[in-house]
């Protein structure tokens, strides 16, 4: 009989439990108030990288009314794809997206706008055609980023004014193939490669951003006997790679061979400092508090600009100082 009782007691215990709807939509009263983000981040691959999660973790924070969900993509597209469709499943109420690359984005984004959850693309660009076309032309709100052509223009404009009519012998160290760092950084090049007809590319390959892979391509180079004078490295850390390559082989660089590079990570001003890094062209990571302003904007229910251009500056001895070096914030 107690028995009987007691499972009975625990029966309605259980039920109850079970049949309780939540106070709360999420389960969760704490997030209630907050906004949620999903944001689909391309991976840790470099120093501008980590500045750029950091920058969203900070702004996007609890205290300033968010709850911030990020996906690290580890540089695969197909999971980013996973990742936002599975914001769109928990639906979020925005998500951000750093596309690996430009192509490959107008399936999944058109089911979250079916979902009606706008998006926000922060970085790289996708597809131009989705970006201005008259088709899927909506498929994202507003887009926050770089000029990469211009970045890229930059630099090469450095080294035209820098070495006029002298023979140069470029290795070009690439991004990921496909992102719009890459397409605009390389496009300059090429640009001026085929401007200035005593230029020659000695080798190229894709170090895909990251550091290992950038020093393992220039060991190679070595190793084959390639003749160099200048790297071209379309970021930071391949060039800090390149850098441990060279003097791995006893070479110095920013004597024997020149470095350009982008991004002006603290790291690399200190090496611009130092002379090994000739050039640096900054790469602005830190949009977090603009993507905060944009959601906030669209809260208020306002129209935030759908393309936002970040102002940068470039680096070299002649106008780096200690201090701004000391008051970088990534
Ligand atoms: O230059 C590089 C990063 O897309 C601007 O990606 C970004 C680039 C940045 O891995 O360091």
């Amino acid at each position: 009989m107690r028995i009987r009782l007691m499972i009975t007691l625990m029966l309605m215990v259980f039920l109850f439990d079970g049949c309780t709807a939540p106070t709360s939509p999420s389960g969760n009263e704490e997030y209630d108030h907050l906004i949620v983000v999903g944001f689909s981040q391309v991976g840790a691959e470099s120093d501008w990288r980590n500045a750029n999660t950091r920058s969203m973790q900070q702004a996007l924070s609890a205290e300033n009314g968010f709850r911030l969900i990020i996906d690290d993509a580890q540089q695969k597209k197909e999971r980013q794809i996973t990742a936002i469709r599975n914001f769109i499943h928990q639906g979020v109420d925005y998500i951000v997206l750093a596309p690996t690359t430009e192509d490959g984005w107008d399936t999944v984004l058109a089911e979250a706008k079916a979902a009606n959850i706008p998006v926000i693309i922060i970085d790289r660009m996708i597809d131009s055609s989705l970006a201005t076309g008259d088709a899927g032309a909506d498929l994202f709100t507003c887009w926050i980023g770089s000029d990469f052509q211009r970045q890229g223009n930059a630099a090469v404009q450095w080294l035209e004014h820098q070495f006029k009519d002298q023979p140069l012998n470029i290795v070009h160290l690439q991004g990921n193939y496909g992102s719009s760092a890459q397409v605009g950084r390389s496009a300059s090049l090429d640009r001026g490669l085929e401007r200035n007809p005593q230029w020659t590319l000695a080798a190229r390959d894709s170090g895909d951003f990251t550091q290992a892979k950038g020093q393992e391509l220039v060991e190679t180079y070595l190793a084959q006997g390639i003749d160099f004078n200048v790297i071209f490295a379309e970021n930071d850390n391949m060039a800090y790679g390149a850098i441990d390559a060279l003097k791995n082989a006893g070479l110095m660089p920013g004597k024997d061979v020149i470095i350009v590079s982008f991004d002006a990570n603290r790291r690399a001003l200190e090496m611009v400092m130092s002379g090994e890094i000739s050039y640096d062209v900054e790469c602005n990571p830190l949009h977090g508090p603009r993507v905060q302003a944009v959601i906030e904007q669209l809260e208020r229910g306002e129209t935030p600009p759908r393309f936002t251009f970040v102002e940068e500056s470039v680096f070299d001895s002649a106008n780096l100082t200690q201090t701004l070096i000391n008051d970088r914030g990534y």
